[in-house]
């Protein structure tokens, strides 16, 4: 089982600013938490950053038959990209949205998120362990999945 872990938008400045909304880790730790949540679940993964919408969208069509799921954090493309939504029922590969923050509780702007629509489950609110959660719910829907094919 692979997973592609997907990161938008200035994630890669975490912990430089706006500690009560983000937290104080930086982004490095936010890897190794993936890392190590991955190792510990079995999971083959690889983790992406961009701060380029296009570059977003190549990395979600390269997922196609090279990963079985996605976790991604779109950042501030959650709240205006089609065309990162458009990429993923695309590639049509299970995938989870995550959230540092709980968008519900913040600015009228972050109450839409276009790629939610594409993905079967958003996790927010719980800063990294979200991704924690993400991936391990993956992990039981992938499995779940190959027994009833
Ligand atoms: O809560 C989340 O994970 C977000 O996806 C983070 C985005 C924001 O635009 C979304 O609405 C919710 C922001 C990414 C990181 O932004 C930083 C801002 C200041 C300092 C460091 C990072």
């Amino acid at each position: 089982m692979k997973l592609f872990i997907i990161n938008g938008p200035n994630l890669n400045m975490l912990g430089l600013r706006e500690p009560d909304i983000y937290g104080r880790q930086d982004y490095a730790a936010l890897c190794s938490f993936i890392e190590r949540t991955c190792k510990e679940a079995e999971i083959e993964f690889q983790i992406f950053q961009s701060n380029h919408e296009g570059e977003l969208v190549d990395i979600i069509q390269s997922a196609y038959k090279n990963a079985d799921g996605i976790v991604i954090n779109p950042a501030a493309y959650t709240h205006t990209s089609v065309a990162i939504l458009d990429a993923l029922k695309a590639v049509n590969l299970p995938a989870v949205e995550v959230h540092l923050s709980d968008i519900s509780k913040r600015e009228d702007f972050r109450q839409i998120s276009y790629a939610g629509m594409a993905c079967i489950k958003t996790v927010k609110g719980l800063g990294f362990e979200g991704y924690r959660q993400a991936i391990l719910f993956l992990k039981s829907y992938l499995n779940k999945e190959k027994v009833q094919s």
